[in-house]
């Protein structure tokens, strides 16, 4: 059974927009939050990884051959410098998109891990997925129990501060199937996600993911809503995001 809150208990940290398709109900005991909105549902569980085991999270993946990640300034390492460090735990690599017939560096560094046969396309960019390591099996394991769900590859980026971003879009691919849930854990700097109705943009939901936040976004969200993560002046440090996917098995 699920508690709802009573006035003492906390409150959502940020706002809806007005109407009666916003609802939010909190389960008490274990302080996460579920967000009615058109078309899905969004819960929030700000705490879902506590602060040390998110900063041991934080080093294991900026784990590298060239010192203390919290040390290097990382908007000064250029591409053929980036592929001189060796990262201990994730292959961190650097796409390249096409804008406008130029092409450019993305702004974000990203990794994908997942299942063997999970290859999986986004912004014209495929994907092989590589081997689970140790540390992102422990994750997806809880956030498996936390959402009875099983996902088979996870996408991470990594936004080495407040210049880097990611542009408006929806993870609607083919590949996701319909009714598609997303898991998104965020480790590190605080950075504002924020979602967009397709049909009005005025109504958009601002969600600040901090160090060891867990986002779900279920039902029909990525065909109504897109979000993205806008670059902030004020956002020094590096952050990490894990979004954890279902990809329909192409082999099926
Ligand atoms: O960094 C985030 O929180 C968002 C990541 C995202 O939008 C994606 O991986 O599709």
């Amino acid at each position: 059974m699920i508690d709802t809150c009573n006035q003492t208990e906390p409150e959502l940290p940020f706002s809806l927009p007005k109407g009666n398709a916003y609802s939010t109900k909190c389960n008490a005991k274990s302080n996460f939050f579920t967000i009615r909105i058109p078309y899905g549902k969004l819960i929030y569980y700000e705490n879902f990884f506590n602060k040390k085991i998110s900063d041991y999270f934080l080093d294991y993946f900026l784990a590298n051959s060239k010192g203390d990640w919290r040390e290097i300034d990382w908007r000064c390492i250029n591409q053929s410098q980036l592929g001189n460090i060796e990262f201990t735990h994730t292959q961190w690599r650097q796409d390249k998109i096409k804008l406008f017939g130029k092409t450019m560096p993305l702004p974000r560094l990203t990794a994908w891990y997942g299942d063997s046969n999970m290859s999986y396309t986004y912004s014209g960019i495929t994907s092989h997925p590589i081997p689970w390591n140790r540390e992102l099996l422990v994750i997806k394991q809880q956030i498996e129990q936390a959402t009875s769900t099983a996902f088979n590859s996870v996408l991470m980026n990594w936004y080495r501060d407040g210049k880097d971003s990611m542009g408006w879009h929806a993870d609607n691919e083919p590949s996701l199937g319909k009714k598609t849930i997303i898991a998104s854990v965020s480790f590190g700097e605080t950075r504002d996600f924020i979602l967009r109705r397709n049909s009005d943009h005025s109504q958009k939901i601002t969600i600040p993911l901090k160090h060891g936040t867990l986002l779900i976004m279920k039902d029909d969200i990525q065909d109504h809503w897109q979000h993205a993560i806008p670059k902030r002046k004020n956002a020094n440090s590096s952050r990490l995001n894990l979004t954890f996917r279902k990809i329909i098995d192409p082999s099926k």
